[in-house]
This record gives C-alpha cells, sequence and structure tokens, in this order.
C-alpha cells in the first residue's frame, strides 16, 4: 500500500529581521506581495530569512524539480547603434573586433549546435545601421528550414522595436513577419531597469520601458511568448528594481505570455559605466529571492549560471530558482564585460550542480516541456570545429541574402 505523506505548512523561522515577519504571514497564506512589501524584502539583509520564504516558493510551485537546457546563442553581429553605457559588446562599424556573420556562417555553427543536441537557438545581436530586416527574417527561414526541430527563441524587444523602425512597420506587423519566418518565441532581454531615470544613463537611445513592455504584450497577443529579465546592480535604487518588478507581474497578469524572468548580474569591466563595483553574491541571492517572491505569476525564475557563476547559480537553487539555462557554447555579451565563468557547460556539469544542490534535473526544451532524449537521442560526442576564426571583420561583410 502507498505510504501518504502528509503536506503541511511549515512554519517560517524566527526571522532576524522583524520587518519580514508580516511578509512571511502574506507567503504563507499565499497572498500577493505589494511594492511595500518588496521594498522590505530588498532591504533586510535577512538573507537567510528572505532565502527561506522564496525557497518555500520555489518548493511549493516546482518540489525538487530544476530545469536546464541545451542549447546554443548566437550573436548574428555585434555592430549596434545604441552605444549604451551598460554594454561592452556593441561596436562602431569601423571598430576593431566588429562583427557580422554571413547567413552560410551562422547556419553552419547552428549546425554544430544540432550535432551537440541544441534544443534552442538563443539569437540576439547589435542594432546594425546597414542590415535590412531581410537580412534577419532570411537568418529564421534558413534555420527552420534546415533545423525545424530546433525552437528559435530570437530578438529581444528592442531589436523588434528596431526593425519595425528600419522596415517602417507597425510592432504587430513586424512580430507576424517574425513568427511567419518562424520565430517560436522572444527573448527576455533589453528590459534592463524601466525607470526613465535610469534608462536615460544606461541605456538613453533604446526602447522605453513602456514601449519593451508594450512590444512584449503586443508578442503575446499574437501568440509569441517570451521571456522578461532585470538587469541589476549599476545605479537603479530598490525602489527602482521594485517597481520594474511589479511592471513585469501587472503585464503578466494581462497577458499570461512571459515563460520565465532572469535576474541579470550587471558586469561593469569594458563598460562606460567600468566605474561601478560588480554586484555581490549578497546581490546575486537577493535579486533571484525578491523575484521569486513578487512575481506569483510567474512559473520559472531562472539563475543565469554564465552571469552569477556557476557557484552562485547552484546556490540560488536555494533561494527560489529552478533553472540553470542551458550549456551555452558561446557567449558574447557578458565576456566582452569581463565574465570570468566558461562559456560553455556540458550537461554532464549542469547535472551534477543541481543534484549536489539535492535537486533532481530535468532537462527542458523552451517552453519548459521535458525532453526526451530516447526520442531525441544526443549524437556520440565530436570534437568541436568551433574557432573565434569563424569571425568575419566587418570591412569583408558578404551578405548571402
Ligand atoms: O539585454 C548587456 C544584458 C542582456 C551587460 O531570455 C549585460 O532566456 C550584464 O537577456 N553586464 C541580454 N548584463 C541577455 C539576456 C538573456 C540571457 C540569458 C537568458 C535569456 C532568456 C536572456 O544582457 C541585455 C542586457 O540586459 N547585458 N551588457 C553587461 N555589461
Amino acid at each position: 500500500m502507498a505510504t501518504k505523506t502528509q503536506l503541511t505548512t511549515p512554519s517560517a523561522p524566527a526571522f532576524q529581521d522583524a520587518k519580514l515577519e508580516p511578509v512571511a504571514k502574506k507567503v504563507l497564506a499565499g497572498e500577493r506581495l505589494d511594492s511595500a512589501d518588496g521594498l522590505a524584502l530588498y532591504e533586510s539583509h535577512d538573507l537567510l530569512g528572505v532565502g527561506w520564504l522564496a525557497n518555500y516558493v520555489r518548493e511549493k510551485r516546482h518540489g525538487n524539480v530544476t530545469y536546464f537546457n541545451v542549447n546554443r546563442h548566437i550573436n548574428p553581429t555585434n555592430v549596434c547603434v545604441a552605444h549604451c553605457k551598460l554594454c561592452a559588446f556593441g561596436r562602431s562599424p569601423d571598430s576593431p573586433g566588429a562583427y557580422t556573420f554571413a547567413l552560410d556562417e551562422i547556419w553552419q555553427r547552428a549546425g554544430e549546435g544540432v550535432a551537440e543536441g541544441a534544443t534552442e537557438f538563443h539569437i540576439v545581436g547589435g542594432l546594425h545601421p546597414d542590415l535590412s530586416f531581410e537580412y534577419y527574417l532570411e537568418l529564421i527561414r534558413g534555420l527552420k528550414q534546415r533545423f525545424p526541430q530546433v525552437h528559435l527563441k530570437a530578438f529581444t524587444m528592442v531589436e523588434v522595436g528596431y526593425y519595425a523602425r528600419i522596415s517602417k512597420l507597425s510592432i504587430r506587423d513586424t512580430l507576424l513577419a517574425m513568427k511567419a519566418a518562424g520565430v517560436d518565441s522572444l527573448p527576455g532581454g533589453g528590459a534592463e531597469i524601466f525607470h526613465p531615470r535610469v534608462r536615460k544613463i544606461i541605456c538613453d537611445h533604446k526602447v522605453s520601458g513602456q514601449m519593451w513592455l508594450q512590444i512584449a504584450r503586443t508578442a503575446h497577443e499574437i501568440g509569441l511568448r517570451s521571456n522578461a529579465t532585470m538587469l541589476y546592480g549599476h545605479i537603479e535604487t530598490n525602489e527602482e528594481r521594485v517597481d520594474h518588478l511589479i511592471q513585469l507581474r501587472d503585464s503578466q497578469d494581462k497577458t499570461h505570455g512571459f515563460v520565465a524572468f532572469i535576474p541579470l548580474a550587471f558586469h561593469p569591466a569594458n563598460t562606460g559605466l567600468s566605474h561601478i563595483p560588480s554586484p555581490t553574491g549578497f546581490d546575486d541571492l537577493k535579486a533571484i529571492a525578491c523575484s521569486r517572491l513578487l512575481l506569483d505569476n510567474f512559473d520559472h525564475i531562472k539563475a543565469y549560471w554564465i552571469m552569477l557563476t556557476p557557484r552562485i547559480a547552484q546556490v540560488a537553487l536555494r533561494f527560489g530558482a529552478n533553472d540553470l539555462d542551458g550549456t551555452v557554447v558561446e557567449e558574447k555579451i557578458y565576456h566582452d564585460a569581463g565574465a570570468t565563468t566558461p562559456e560553455h557547460m556540458t550537461r554532464a556539469e549542469l547535472e551534477r550542480l543541481i543534484r549536489e544542490a539535492g535537486r533532481v534535473p530535468v532537462e527542458r526544451d523552451t517552453l519548459y516541456n521535458p525532453v526526451d532524449r530516447e526520442k531525441m537521442p544526443i549524437p556520440p560526442a565530436r570534437v568541436s570545429s568551433r574557432s573565434i576564426d569563424g569571425f568575419i571583420p566587418e570591412t569583408s561583410l558578404t551578405l548571402n541574402i
């Protein structure tokens, strides 16, 4: 006879910070937190208290399961007209290190990813002054035609806003064209911090926070789901962090289109904000925990190991996160900004991190369906032909569209 497990609500620990007690009451009763609660969480030094609450919510939703995926990042170009202070990746067309991949090169690299078992391509790049919207559509069509089984998570709300501008289409028609070409969902980048005070300083030429939200809403309305992010650890206040999260939560109430939330730790090296110290481990765990507690209508909170380091990402699995993201393979945005993490993690390494945190690893696809590797076996391991020589210098750009 099966034994029954009695599920009871555990009592909260004795908090070191008494201001957490009313917040804990709401969390244990399943009540929504407000901005004042969010601020109390962010301002508390009782990290273990905040973490206990976030872990409670995380385990209620996901038990011990922790997701990861096998993916490949593709950054078609680093040429960008936006020149955001927060970014070390973007380059002017004639700057040293500027590159743009020809489409054949992208499709070939994508093929390597498929050979390594990728179920997702994560595609984001700079806002190039000379590439047409058609280049991006052709990129997507070519990927979809060659690798129809792979989910294409492509182009942030910022890129969508830019394509709409250069192609003189409405946001909706731009998104419809992307969807028709084969885009399956959108990544969560470019959200940064929605508040205009912050945006004016760190990313003055990007779409506004309101526009980011409107583009996400439109994507969700036409059936494209997306992720959402928040870049923390630069000039933002706790109030601005809470405001960002509450705006995302309000938007999710309306569309239910966000799949996962990813707090992104700011990396200052080589950026226009290089004088700012990097966020600490305390900030990182707080960002994960506060987002888990405030975003009660988001299913998944990702601890993106590339940004956080594998060690902090692993600990985050006990502070509210239920996903580590993927194998990634090649990462430029944070490594240009001084990230010291590797660019690639094997599936075995991800599984070990998860198991050693006492969680159960589950490989997922982009929309969190479990991946059955018996039906989708990974081809035998082979030596990768990856090489940084694959970049095409901007001056000899060949576009095969
Ligand atoms: O939007 C840029 C951030 C984002 C820096 O959707 C920086 O699954 C830190 O959004 N320091 C792009 N961050 C990455 C992104 C992402 C990552 C992983 C998973 C998903 C997903 C999305 O990276 C940008 C910006 O917010 N960024 N420069 C920097 N110096």
